[in-house]
Formats: structure tokens, C-alpha cells, sequence
């Protein structure tokens, strides 16, 4: 997968951790390690792509600047705590209690934008599968009564997060589908939820086409939302 979260951090990076982490420097000679930090994933495709729907320009600046930002910040924050460095953003915000107190809400906000991005760019497609279709179809008629009941609830959530914040379609351990909501940064994997389809409704998302008609950039999401990565995040989260 393109945006998976490998993890290849900066060779700058790495050296340095190298130097002042024993555990690190004794393994950077394996090319398959996983090196420190988090790189920006590219988009998968051009900025101006998902017009008319998301604007080429609210797409350069979201990912080119806000999102690289939260990696830049979430780097800063690992190299004090490199340990954590090494694993995937996905297990380091499950494991999000057991990073140092003192670098926690950094963490949150930066390794947490970073994680709902890169699922943000990846669910979207200038030529999305429009429906779901197989064990998702199913799953999703069973907890929500079918695609049109969902994508109304799941509309009524965005609208209503107050501030910044995210609308979520998540499972959880028993392989539920719900639809959440979490403020600023927060991923529904720090609750020990998957986000398998995430809507950022920041005003950064939005504010240069939509201003504050986010009710009209949560309609136009639903041209550009492509089923067919949301089904691969399901069925990858059934191993
Ligand atoms: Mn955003």
C-alpha cells in the first residue's frame, strides 16, 4: 500500500538516533529496519484532482503544509523519546499511554494528524468506487440499515463536531461498525478502535472553497470517498 505507514524516517534523522540510542545503532545496518520517524506519504494523486469537489489548493496546503507539519512536529517529538520511533504511528497511538507524560499530547495531536491524513488521502479517489460491495455492503446494512441511512448519520456526526475534529467510521474488537466523532487530533485507535473512513472537518479542510458552508463540503465528500479503499481497510483489519 502506498500510504502505509512504513515507517522510513530521514537518514539525517536516523544517524543521529543512532548515535545517542544503543538498542538503534545496533541494528541500523539491516536495510529492513525500520528507520526513525515518520515520512510525508505522497498524495496518490495530483492536488487537482478531486476537483470540483476538494479544491487544488486546500489540497496543496493541507498536505504539503499541515499534514508535513505534524510529521515535523511528531519527529521532534521522538527523539526524545526514540524508542518509540520505531513503531508504526497505528501502534504508537493503540500504545499512546505508555509514552512519557511530558511528550503525550504532542504526540496525540502530531502523530495523530499524521495517522488520520494519511487515511484521509488514501480513502479518496478522482475515480472512486461509488458503493460498497461485499462483506462491508453487508456489515454496514447490518449496523446502519443500509449506504444511505449510513452516509445521513455519518453526515449528522461531521456537522456536529464542534471545533476541529474528525467524523470516524470505525470497528472495534468485535468487528462492529460504529460511527464517532473525536476533537482536534484524536484517532479512534487510541480508544482501540480502527478508523477504516475518516472525514477531516477542520476549517483548514474546507475554509477556501466551502468558508463555512461545511454542510456543502460534506456533501461533496461523498463523490470523491472511493469504497474500494475503505473495503481494503476493512477486510485488512479482519486479520
Ligand atoms: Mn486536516
Amino acid at each position: 500500500m502506498k500510504l502505509r505507514d512504513f515507517i522510513k524516517g530521514s537518514i539525517a534523522l536516523g544517524g543521529l538516533v543512532a548515535l545517542r540510542d544503543p538498542l538503534v545503532g545496533q541494528t541500523t545496518d539491516n536495510a529492513t529496519t525500520k528507520k526513525f520517524g515518520y515520512d510525508l506519504p505522497p498524495l496518490p494523486y495530483s492536488p487537482e484532482a478531486l476537483e470540483p469537489y476538494f479544491d487544488a489548493e486546500t489540497m496543496r496546503i493541507h498536505h504539503g503544509k499541515h499534514h508535513a507539519a505534524y510529521i515535523k512536529n511528531a519527529n521532534a517529538a521522538l527523539e526524545k523519546a526514540p524508542e518509540f520511533a520505531r513503531l508504526d504511528v497505528q501502534s504508537l497511538l493503540r500504545r499512546i499511554n505508555e509514552v512519557p507524560t511530558d511528550l503525550r499530547q504532542t504526540l496525540v495531536n502530531n502523530a495523530g494528524g499524521h495517522a488520520n491524513h494519511s487515511l484521509f488521502w488514501q480513502i479518496l479517489s478522482p475515480d472512486p468506487q461509488k458503493r460498497p460491495t461485499g462483506s462491508l455492503s453487508k456489515a454496514i446494512e447490518k449496523a446502519f440499515g443500509g449506504l444511505d441511512s449510513f452516509k445521513e448519520q455519518f453526515s449528522s456526526a461531521a456537522m456536529k463536531v464542534f471545533g476541529s475534529g474528525w467524523a470516524w467510521l470505525t470497528l472495534d474488537d468485535a468487528r462492529s461498525l460504529r460511527i464517532e466523532t473525536s476533537a482536534n487530533q484524536d484517532s479512534p485507535l487510541m480508544e482501540g478502535r480502527t478508523p477504516i473512513l475518516g472525514l477531516d472537518v477542520w476549517e483548514h479542510a474546507y475554509y477556501l472553497k466551502y468558508q463555512n458552508r461545511r454542510a456543502e463540503y460534506v456533501a461533496a465528500f461523498w463523490n470523491v470517498l472511493d469504497w474500494k479503499s475503505v473495503e481494503s481497510g476493512f477486510d485488512r483489519s479482519a486479520v
